[in-house]
């Protein structure tokens, strides 16, 4: 049962029920000896944060279902591949190099990065161009805070980010050596500065999982899952439409823009409909194989916040 199904946010009420399961974990995991296997999933940190009203009305997704179901091709195709491989991720130390068209370039220290921005809880709709979607209670804070820290230009039009690129701790990249890493992605830059525009830091009331691209990633909540660009080591501000990964790999079936539209169909699949993550009320165990279907809103249901964006664009054409 949701704890939206009455209105609370994810963090009113389970936040203290993990506190308490990670205490039992601990205590039965040091008992039978096995504590270091398990030592990673209860050190997660747990982040102070306020809510915020970004909620949805429907069901949260599930922790384990949002953290073991995930595209991550650093680590693996395969859903299960990030969360079993990604723990060889070094996240610490950890720095973004801001350049381009900003008054204050420099490679920044995360905490450094960081300070003074104060983190929320934001509840969104996640809607992967695969047609399966989740809602995730993330944590962070607008993408425009950094933009004051850094000062933009007057000339900078777009954003460019790119994933780091560390082929001994991503096993992928070796088995996937024709993938054109790093991982790029893009955006406008009316789009980037929209108070939706998120990077997240944490998830479910914790700091976010190497999986889930820790330590910071990009969610853009009314465009394809592909454009949320996760474990950034750089950021750079630019006046020309940077390259996209998924775009230079198959441009007839990834565009710049990606926004979530059910009326433009992806060339091998409809998008009209999206099968909801977990859930089904049968729950046969895995992601792969349960997920009721639910109708995709234009815009991933956040029209009114961007549609005035894409003023002068078709939508009915595929961008
Ligand atoms: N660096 C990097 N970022 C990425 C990806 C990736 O393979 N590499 N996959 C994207 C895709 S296709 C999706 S759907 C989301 C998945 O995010 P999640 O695993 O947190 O649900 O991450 C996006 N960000
Ligand atoms: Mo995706």
């Amino acid at each position: 049962m949701s704890p939206y199904n009455n209105n609370l946010k994810y963090s009113d009420i389970t936040s203290k029920v993990d506190f308490l399961n990670r205490r039992q974990l601990i205590a039965g995991a040091s008992a039978v000896g096995i504590f270091s296997s398990l030592s990673k999933s209860v050190q997660a940190d747990i982040l102070k944060y306020k809510k915020t009203e970004y909620k949805v009305d429907a069901e949260v997704t599930s922790k384990s279902d949002a953290t073991s179901f995930n595209n991550f091709y650093e680590f693996g195709t395969g859903k299960n591949d990030p969360k079993n491989n990604s723990s060889m991720m070094k996240i610490k130390p950890w720095s973004v190099e801001i350049d381009g068209l900003v008054d204050k370039p420099g490679n920044y220290n995360l905490d450094d990065l960081l300070s003074g921005i104060s983190l929320e809880e934001r509840i969104y709709r996640f809607r992967c161009v695969e047609a399966w979607s989740m809602v995730v209670p993330w944590i962070g804070f607008s993408l425009s805070e950094i933009f004051k820290k850094v000062g933009i230009r007057s000339n900078a039009k777009y954003v460019a980010f790119q994933t780091l690129y560390r082929p001994s701790e991503m096993v992928g990249i070796g088995s996937n050596p024709r993938f054109p890493w790093p991982y790029v992605e893009g955006l406008r830059l009316d789009e980037a500065i929209n108070p939706l525009t998120m990077i997240a830091t944490g998830m479910y009331g914790e700091s976010l999982p190497n999986q889930n691209g820790a330590p910071l990633r990009l969610v853009v909540p009314w465009k394809y899952g592909f454009k949320s660009i996760k474990s950034i080591v750089k950021i750079t501000l630019t006046d020309t439409q940077p390259e996209t990964t998924w775009n230079k790999l198959a441009p007839k079936e990834y565009g710049f823009y990606s926004n979530v539209n059910p009326n433009v169909d992806h060339p091998r699949w409809s998008q009209a409909r999206e099968r909801v993550i977990g859930g089904s009320i049968f729950k046969l165990g895995t992601p792969l194989f349960n997920g009721s279907k639910r109708d995709t809103p234009m815009f991933n249901g956040y029209g009114k916040e961007v549609a005035n964006l894409y003023s002068g664009m078709d939508l009915r054409k595929y961008y």
